[in-house]
């Protein structure tokens, strides 16, 4: 699976966009996916007390997790598709401590989708989203082929 130039001037192009308000946006994407997906809360140790989306909207901390998320994802779509550098300390980590199933990574790159088409409709059109959903998809393969020779299978 590979994209096109263009595909990745639209991914590259729409996350310009996010980058003005990187924490922000972070931060809202974790918020629904613990809200739209309880069961991934359970996965962290420092969210999983929290009940309310109030009290999670108010959490430096979870503003903290969503910036290194999306500044991680960020620095993995710059990489254009060749991103094996990148995508190998994140992977072992997911597989081997965190432990999260590659469903999980459909659950937040769906959401990723939303959030941003919710924020910049105007830039963020049928192509655009496509292109997008693209690139998170070659992000989860690769994740899962790593996942496979770390000897995690979900
Ligand atoms: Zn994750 C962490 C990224 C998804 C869960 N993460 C993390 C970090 C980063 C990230 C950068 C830090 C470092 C390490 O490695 O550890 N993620 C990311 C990305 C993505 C993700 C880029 C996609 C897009 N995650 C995810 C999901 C989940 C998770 C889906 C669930 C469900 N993570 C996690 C956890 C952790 C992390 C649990 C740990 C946290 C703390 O701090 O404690």
């Amino acid at each position: 699976m590979q994209l096109s130039d263009q595909e990745w001037k639209h991914v590259l192009d729409i996350w310009t966009k996010v980058e003005s308000k990187l924490p922000e946006h972070g931060h809202e994407v974790i918020i629904r996916l613990l809200q739209e997906h309880p069961e991934t809360q359970e996965r962290f140790e420092k969210f999983k007390h929290m009940k309310t989306a109030d009290e999670m909207k108010s959490s430096e901390k979870m503003k903290e997790h969503g910036t290194n998320v999306f500044t991680a994802l960020g620095n993995i779509l710059k990489q254009k598709g060749n991103h094996a550098e990148v995508l190998k300390p994140l992977a072992k980590s997911h597989a081997l401590e965190h432990k999260i199933p590659v469903k999980y990574l459909e659950f937040i790159s769906e959401i990723i989708v939303k959030v941003i088409a919710e924020k910049y409709p105007a830039d963020f059109g049928a192509d655009s989203q496509a292109a997008m959903r693209k690139a998170l998809e070659l992000f989860r393969n690769d994740m899962a082929s790593k996942y496979k020779e770390f000897g995690y299978q979900d």
